[in-house]
């Protein structure tokens, strides 16, 4: 405590040339302090971020900023003081963990306190203008909000209708647009002050090689997997043309983005209908079960946990149940996007979903697990180390166990009946269901960040940031904005990751890696045959192993976390390509003769 006043004694010195005054702190040191002093305001954070979400008022917006500006003021001084150990041989722990420690925040802020505090409000701000947003399509009395909107995305067939939803959600986001272009001139400002070129640069830094090696490596995955999508594009244009007809679905031309069943068009899961291979051979009708036997969010949430208590991993905590906030409370508003919560890091472990009764929350809450799993595997880290080996590996744990989600396994539970086909029919049509979540999202994985990463560089300045989005959209994705678009809108900001500041390139590189993880532990688990048929539910070895690579956290490279697990230190998508072989096989002859492209 006496080091902390006498470092804040000092303040009117350079904060490097402050911390040189306490010889006697060993590198070591620094970092046991550092993870004392990051875990207390880490807490203190994750409260009051949590009241806020849980419940939106000024007063929670308002503490919950306060807490934030504190978290960045600390990991900015603490980064300014580890600045006096530069030049010197530091042990192996202490150069990871200081490395950890300046990639800890997805948007340091400036040193300037006014302008600290300016940045935590308006990044609070964002996600609440975001989550409190709707549309009403007549009257103040017809507020429809997100989950509405995407259900009606989801569930309608009708172009005007469709329109409607996506325009209605499209135009929340256009106040957070002022806001952002302030913040992003912020958190450039605090990611210079920890000696990166801009932010984009802090976060290609942080996954155990050079920013410019990284982005290297997300545009070779995406060549190995381009080839899965373009397949997949030409299907289903194809089919949205047998629904909607060529004259809203061209050939040859991006597909018009509110047609896909998702607001982003990023996973196509809930057209599966239309895009089904063979009609009538496959009852995959899980929400309809789910119905019948009265899952509520309680018993979805019990199943996940089964899952993962089969693989060994222990049962969850009692203070989880107590304090997760699993439904929309009908009482006030609250940030209904699924998160997984590491409160304290000693076990206080939440999640926030308003868990509906249907297939898709069901896989949610699945992959929220995985997050809740990972925090509990890694307790025993410092502070420091507690995150995943990157934050692609945080993403895929549940979704790994996503791809064990067999009809094997969901006949087991009763989800769906026993004695599904096993003819090659059946086998497409249920291929068609995985790709059209796990392939159709691979474009829009990458391109949010491509977006963001050219914001940051200054590369897409402001008056072109709409235009810049779809651009991207276009070319990676395939689509186009179902409506005249112009710079008075904020087309990103209508995704969740953009206001919260959520970096993507995440869910890329654990769409990749998921397949990998799926591969690994098939094997494991001892399984023989395609890898699409195996589930990993109830095998402890490969539950084992899973843990094994876990337990590392961030404590190494991930480089040895992948090794451990799968034996080779690359990511690579050949396992996805493995995975979705007997369907390429059939997209191609299906496409031929279909004029593919954009
Ligand atoms: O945001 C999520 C999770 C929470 S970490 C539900 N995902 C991305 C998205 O929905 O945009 C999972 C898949 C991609
Ligand atoms: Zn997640």
């Amino acid at each position: 405590m006496k080091r902390r006043s006498a470092a804040a004694g000092c303040a009117a010195l350079a904060l490097a040339a402050c911390a040189a005054q306490q010889p006697r702190e060993t590198p070591d040191e620094f970092v046991v302090r550092a993870n004392a002093e990051l875990l207390k305001s880490g807490h203190e954070n994750a409260l009051a971020a949590w009241t806020q979400l849980t419940y939106i008022t000024p007063d929670t917006e308002a503490l919950a900023a306060k807490a934030y500006e504190r978290v960045q003021a600390d990991v900015g001084r603490l980064v300014g003081e580890a600045r006096a150990f530069e030049g010197r041989a530091l042990s192996a722990n202490a150069s990871r963990a200081i490395r950890q420690l300046k990639f800890s925040l997805a948007a340091p802020a400036p040193s300037d306190p006014a302008k600290r505090a300016e940045q935590a409000e308006i990044e609070t701000r964002m996600v609440s203008v975001y989550s409190a947003g709707k549309h009403c399509p007549q009257g103040p009395d017809s507020c429809l909000n997100f989950e509405q909107l995407a259900q009606r995305l989801a569930e309608s067939r009708d172009p005007a209708e469709l329109l409607d939803a996506w325009a209605g959600w499209h135009a929340i986001s256009k106040p957070i647009r002022e806001d952002y272009v302030r913040f992003v001139e912020l958190a450039n400002e605090g990611a210079r002050g920890l000696g990166f070129a801009d932010l984009g640069e802090l976060w290609r830094g942080g996954y155990d090689m050079g920013p410019a090696e990284f982005e290297a490596e997300t545009d070779r995955l995406w060549q190995q997997v381009k080839p899965l999508y373009d397949g997949l594009h030409c299907y289903a244009r194809g089919k949205l043309q047998e629904r909607y007809g060529k004259a809203l679905v061209p050939d040859g031309k991006p597909v018009p983005a509110h047609l896909f069943g998702n607001m982003w068009a990023q996973q196509w899961n809930n057209i599966y209908d239309l895009l089904e291979p063979y009609a009538g051979v496959s009852d995959l009708d899980v929400t309809a079960e789910l119905v019948k036997q009265g899952y509520d969010a309680r018993k979805m949430t019990g199943s996940a946990e089964a899952f993962y208590v089969s693989l060994g991993f222990p049962k969850l905590p009692a203070s989880f149940w107590e304090r997760s906030m699993l439904t929309r409370p009908r009482d006030r508003e609250v940030d209904c996007y699924a998160s997984a919560w590491n409160m304290d890091t000693k076990g206080d472990v939440r999640i926030k979903q308003c868990i509906q009764t249907n297939e898709e929350d069901l896989y949610t809450i699945y992959h929220e697990l995985g997050h809740i799993y990972y925090y509990l595997s890694y307790l025993d880290q410092p502070y420091l180390y507690q995150s995943g080996a990157h934050d692609g590996f945080h993403e895929a744990i549940g979704d790994t166990v996503n791809l064990s989600m067999t009809e094997g396994y969901l006949a087991d539970i009763g989800l769906l009946g026993r004695g599904q086909k096993s003819t090659r029919e059946a086998l497409i049509n249920r291929q068609m269901k995985v790709a059209s979540e796990k392939i159709a999202f691979l474009p829009f994985g990458k391109l949010v960040d491509q977006w963001r990463w050219g914001v940051f560089s200054g590369r897409i300045p402001p008056d072109r940031y709409n235009q810049a989005w779809w651009e991207l959209r276009r070319r990676y994705q395939g689509v186009e904005a179902p409506m005249p678009r112009s710079e008075a809108d904020f087309d990103p900001g209508a995704k969740y990751h953009i206001p919260g500041n959520t970096p993507y390139t995440r869910y890329f590189l654990s769409f990749v890696l998921q397949f990998q993880f799926h591969r690994a532990l098939c094997e494991a688990a001892g399984f023989q045959g395609p890898l699409h048929e195996c589930s990993i539910y109830g095998s402890e070895e490969a539950g084992r192993r899973f843990r094994e690579m876990l337990a590392l956290g961030a404590s190494r490279p991930w480089q040895d976390a992948l090794e451990k697990l799968t034996g080779t230190r690359q990511m690579d998508a050949s396992a996805i390509v493995e995975y979705f072989q007997p369907l390429m096989g059939w997209l191609e002859k299906e496409n031929h003769g279909r004029r593919c492209g954009w």
